[in-house]
């Protein structure tokens, strides 16, 4: 509230302000349009060897004559509802691939879509000499038609002067279509449409990384298998590349419904986002700060990020690999993004996200795989050991701690050998996270603060019933409730900070009259009412003055008048160590 506040205040102060300056912003407009308009005939366009895009009057000069409208199931990104008779084929696909294949199976591979960039984006005219790139699209047991949309939307949205390959990785698939009838119909491609297979499952990770050094482009496009790249989407995206090879351009994200195939966008229209983190290592964007903001001349222009969601980016391929390509003691997937973001900033590259080139991705309702035998070998949650593995090697001791802190499990995974991470950071001379975050992710701390740390963590057992309070697997806001403790941690696994905060994974515990929650935390805030007696084993919330009971019948928590003797209101912490 106090921001949005604020930022009134301040609008209406810029408001104020413009309008005194009205005329005379009127007056350079006029001038700064007559050079525009100089500057955009053919003949002055840009000297060669200009790395820099330039605004232009007219039509950008890459950018395309719009499509023909067309007619069917999907077109104009449009939602597609099958027939009642199609239900069943509809939940079968959606079970075996997390989407829809009966709806995308009927959708044209060459569907148009609507174009969601912003307005200014159709006038920029970029250097005619952009490298060329190879889009690399690495998939298990996708689904025949998106695969090949991916590619289709790929071969008709991209200058070919630009597009060396696509490069189709297999990462061990065993879906009938994804054999023969795949490389039969990529041969109406010519050498345009590339397909390599692993022996065995490899994960995303290493298969990217075999991706990149296979591929034949001076950059590599990541994109996932189910996207649809929209229009004049990669001359942005190589144009800051072109300029500093040091430079990973990411491409902002559209949604592709994963049951009708609608495409729609997922920021609200004209606003700017990054991507950050929080310290559990989940993924989180932010509005672009304004230091930024005002750091660019136009509004469709790139900005920084801190970090990157991991699926679509590009960069120099040698650079990927100059960087060691991802650590490959990383696994299947998870972290990825971060290990890449970090090694950039902290070595001496950049990232930027790039408003006037747009893909659409299919956001699946779940994962339709396993990892199969990949985490046979691996004790512990394969994910927290990503983390774990790229924590260790990139942040400073200070910061490391929050990690632990918010995921105290953590400390007891063997992440593996880093010898070769840490000497790669060495022979770079890359910075320290600290610069990272004092120069690049200085509005991570405003959301998510410096952790306190954990004055008792573990399962929270109740004395009376010996069950333990659980978020029953049920996402915030919900009900807390109370099951058998189980000792995995889990949805089991509660910390209570030296600020009274008590916390569940990413979320918070609070109460008030209907009961004992688990809610949003407050951003940008570690504090919570709690307090424990070492002595009574209450749990006692500050603000109600009041202390969390289990009933006896139901088992419904709630907040009760504490009464220090009654066992139903006395708690015990118990850190939990699995075996794995
Ligand atoms: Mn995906």
């Amino acid at each position: 509230m106090r921001v949005i506040q604020l930022r009134k205040n301040r609008v209406v102060k810029v408001s104020v302000c413009a309008l005194m300056f009205v005329p005379l912003l009127y007056l350079l407009y006029s001038k700064s349009n007559e050079k525009f308009l100089r500057e955009s005939s053919p003949l002055q366009r840009r000297a060669s060897g200009d790395r820099t895009p330039i605004l232009v009057d007219g039509y950008g000069n890459f950018e395309p004559p719009d499509e023909p409208e067309r007619t069917g199931p999907g077109e104009g990104g449009k939602r597609h509802e099958l027939r009642p008779d199609q239900e069943n084929d509809a939940k079968e696909s959606l079970s075996k691939y997390g989407m829809n294949m009966a709806c995308s199976d009927e959708i044209s591979l060459d569907r148009t879509i609507p174009d969601l960039r912003l307005p200014e984006c159709k006038h920029w005219d970029y250097p005619t000499d952009l490298p060329d790139a190879s889009v690399i699209i690495v998939f298990h047991n996708e689904g025949f038609s998106t695969l090949m949309r991916t590619v289709h939307s790929v071969i008709n949205r991209t200058p070919p002067q630009f597009l060396k390959e696509v490069l189709l990785v297999d990462d061990f698939s065993d879906k009938e279509d994804l054999k023969s009838k795949l490389e039969n119909y990529i041969e109406r491609f010519g050498s345009k449409v590339r397909l390599i297979r692993n022996d065995e499952r490899e994960g995303l990770i290493r298969t990217r990384s075999r991706g990149a050094r296979e591929a034949h482009g001076e950059v590599i496009v990541f994109l996932d298998a189910h996207c649809e790249v929209n229009k004049n989407w990669l001359p942005p995206l190589l144009s800051p590349i072109y300029n500093d090879r040091t430079t990973m351009t990411v491409p902002i994200i559209d949604g592709i419904d994963h049951s009708t195939f609608e495409m729609r966008p997922v920021y609200e229209e004209g606003h700017h986002f990054r991507g950050i983190f929080e310290w559990g290592m989940l993924y989180k964007e932010n509005d672009l700060p304004s230091r930024e903001v005002r750091a660019r001349a136009h509004h469709s222009e790139p900005y920084k990020s801190p970090t990157h969601a991991g699926g679509l980016f590009a960069m120099n391929r040698e650079y990927f690999l100059e960087l060691g390509a991802y650590d490959p003691g990383l696994l299947v997937w998870g972290g990825e993004n971060f290990e890449l973001s970090f090694k950039i900033w902290q070595c001496g590259g950049r990232i930027l996200w790039v408003p006037c080139s747009r893909v659409g991705h299919v956001y699946r309702g779940f994962m339709p795989y396993n990892f199969g035998k990949l985490a046979q070998k691996k004790k512990g949650p394969l994910i927290v050991i990503n983390y774990k593995r790229v924590i260790e090697t990139w942040f400073d001791d200070k910061y490391k701690e929050y990690f632990y802190t918010r995921e105290p499990l953590a400390r007891f995974l063997d992440h593996g050998d880093i010898t070769e991470q840490l000497k790669l950071k060495e022979k770079l001379n890359c910075k320290s996270f600290q610069w990272f975050m004092d120069n690049i992710a200085y509005d991570v701390t405003a959301k998510f603060p410096e952790l306190p740390p954990n004055i008792h963590w573990g399962e929270l057992r109740n004395i009376a019933t010996q069950s333990c309070m659980d978020t029953m697997g049920v996402a915030a806001p919900t009900m807390m409730g109370m099951s058998p403790c189980h000792g995995f941690g889990n949805n089991q696994l509660i910390r209570l900070n030296a600020k009274g905060q008590l916390g569940v994974g990413e979320r918070c515990i609070d109460a008030d009259s209907l009961g004992v929650k688990l809610v949003f935390c407050k951003l940008g805030s570690v504090h919570g009412p709690w307090q424990y007696d070492e002595k009574t084993k209450v749990l006692y919330h500050q603000l109600k003055r009041k202390c969390i009971a289990v009933d006896p019948q139901t088992n419904h928590l709630s907040l009760l008048s504490c009464d220090p003797v009654n066992t139903y209101q006395q708690w015990q912490f118990k850190e939990v160590h699995p075996r794995w």
